[in-house]
């Protein structure tokens, strides 16, 4: 086996344990959850440390329309936060995006609605 491309690939190996992809491992409001009261906020739990920069929530309302939040900030404990002004009842949308320590660009999407 040719040396140079078997030590390209322990090192990668090695990378990707060090540094894994943003996976969403929770979120507050719950993925495709109906709450009784309007969230106060948007909380995201990562696997992995995300860069503030690069990390923003975003929501869509049952009109397509994105309402408007302060900005995004991210926690030392892998997660994402936005507060959220007063929700009327209906089905919205948060997408949300980041960028992780070995510069991978994660997107992601899921919807709640307010009852
Ligand atoms: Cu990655």
């Amino acid at each position: 086996m040719n040396k140079q491309i078997f030590l390209a690939g322990v090192l990668l190996g090695v990378s990707s344990i060090a540094f894994a992809h943003a996976k969403l491992q929770s979120a507050e409001p719950k993925v495709d959850s109906i709450v009784e009261t309007a969230p106060k906020s948007i909380h995201l739990s990562f696997n992995t440390a995300l860069e503030p920069a690069f990390s923003k929530i975003e929501l869509i309302d049952a009109q397509n329309v994105a309402v408007e939040l302060p900005k995004t900030e991210v926690g030392t404990d892998n997660s994402m936060r936005a507060g959220l002004p007063a929700l009327k009842a209906g089905e919205y949308h948060v997408k949300w995006s980041t960028m992780t320590r070995d510069g991978h660009k994660v997107k992601g999407q899921y919807k709640f609605s307010v009852k």
